[in-house]
């Protein structure tokens, strides 16, 4: 049975949607979730997950209401949870502090949860129901979603582009395309993935450090370096340099160089691809980030090679394209490095998903 929300059920839903985005750089590897108690048409609690191994969002709501908790509605964008995990489960908290009704946005793709927080919940008599803003909560925890359900991250490629289509000049020149704003932007990107991929040629060729830099974060993004054979040689880059955690993933290791990266607190990993030993199992990749690391959300912002890579691969879930109001020229470098089409019709399409402007540039996101 589909359930019938009233009116002021999607304004308050709205609210914890509100609560949950607080959440936004913090919560990794687990999802953005708010939560707030009504009764009798007053807010008595509303609460936000943080981080992770600390209290869920409903534990804060139901602290704030106490006793005022009876008989109350909760909002959550979140299924409850059922289990055991780092901290106990909130559909048990939401029955012993006597909630009567609670409506959650979507439920809990974790399979450790999976309807069972819902149905917990209608089993100690508690009016449970979920659907309502669905798309909006989906949307917060796209990553997580996409972990839980497909044991990868959500991939979202960055890339910098001229009126032209170009990403660089032909000698690999970049920095800097697109203005301030558009930089800022990726600021916010890059505080909000829980890891940031680029390729051995962007390190060399920019050195980029690949951190949030702009306002003050309790979180730095896992850094990713794909690299095809590993050549020595890049150990004075920032990214290995500075202390930050970083990833270097190659298809063949060199063994020096493995072990001075190592011992700078680098992790390599080798994940050559079957068929061709040269280049790097990216769907491997992916999965051993999700799995290791618990990423939810990758950020690419690396070079034409792996981005069309990842293109090529199919496993771009999202382009976020800052088009600069400039032209290159025909010599400069495109933005994904994939082989020729024999013709238009494979050609893949993308459906528009945003359009902004940000300072002088155009913010163009994209999905399949
Ligand atoms: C909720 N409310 O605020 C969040 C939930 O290790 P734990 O105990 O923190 O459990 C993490 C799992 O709990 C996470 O994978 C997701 O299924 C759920 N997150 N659930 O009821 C919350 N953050
Ligand atoms: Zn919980």
């Amino acid at each position: 049975m589909t359930a019938t929300f009233r009116p002021e059920d999607h304004a308050w839903m709205a609210q914890a949607l509100r609560l949950a985005a607080q959440g936004l750089f913090t919560t990794t590897p687990n999802p953005r979730v708010g939560c707030v108690l009504v009764r009798d048409g007053q807010l008595v609690g509303s609460g936000w997950h943080r981080r992770a191994g600390e209290p869920h969002a409903e534990v804060h709501a139901l602290a704030e209401a106490g006793a005022q908790a009876a008989g109350a509605t909760a909002y959550v964008t979140l299924e409850p949870c059922s289990h055991h995990g780092r901290t106990p489960p909130c559909a048990d908290a939401l029955i012993a502090a006597g909630v009567s009704r609670v409506v959650a946005a979507m439920t809990d793709p974790n399979p450790l949860v999976a309807g069972r927080g819902l149905a917990r919940l209608a089993a100690a008599g508690v009016s449970a129901e979920h659907g309502l803003l669905a798309a909006e909560a989906a949307e917060l925890n796209k990553g997580f979603i996409q972990r839980m359900t497909q044991q990868r991250p959500w991939v979202t490629v960055k890339l910098g582009a001229s009126l032209d289509g170009k990403s660089a000049l032909s000698d690999g020149r970049s920095q800097w395309i697109t203005g301030p704003a558009a930089r800022a932007d990726v600021q916010r990107l890059r505080a909000r993935s829980c890891a940031v991929l680029t390729g051995a040629g962007t390190v060399m060729a920019d050195n980029p450090r690949l951190t949030v830099r702009d306002f003050a974060v309790e979180r730095q993004p896992l850094r990713v370096v794909a690299e095809g054979v590993m050549c020595a040689g890049a150990l004075e880059r920032a990214v290995y340099q500075d202390g930050g955690r970083t990833v270097v993933a190659c298809a063949l290791a060199h063994p020096g160089q493995r072990a001075k990266l190592q011992a700078q607190g680098v992790t390599v990993w080798e994940l050559p691809l079957a068929n061709n030993p040269g280049k790097v199992d990216l769907p491997m990749l992916l999965a051993q980030l999700a799995q290791e690391y618990g990423v939810n959300e990758l950020l690419v912002e690396a070079g034409m090679g792996v981005c069309g890579a990842l293109l090529q691969a199919d496993l771009v879930d999202e382009l976020v394209i800052y088009q600069a109001p400039v032209t290159l020229g025909h010599d400069a470098r495109g933005l994904f490095d994939i082989p020729p089409l024999p013709n238009l019709d494979v050609a893949r399409r993308w459906q528009w998903h945003d359009v902004a402007k940000v300072g002088n540039d155009l913010r163009l996101t994209l999905r399949r």
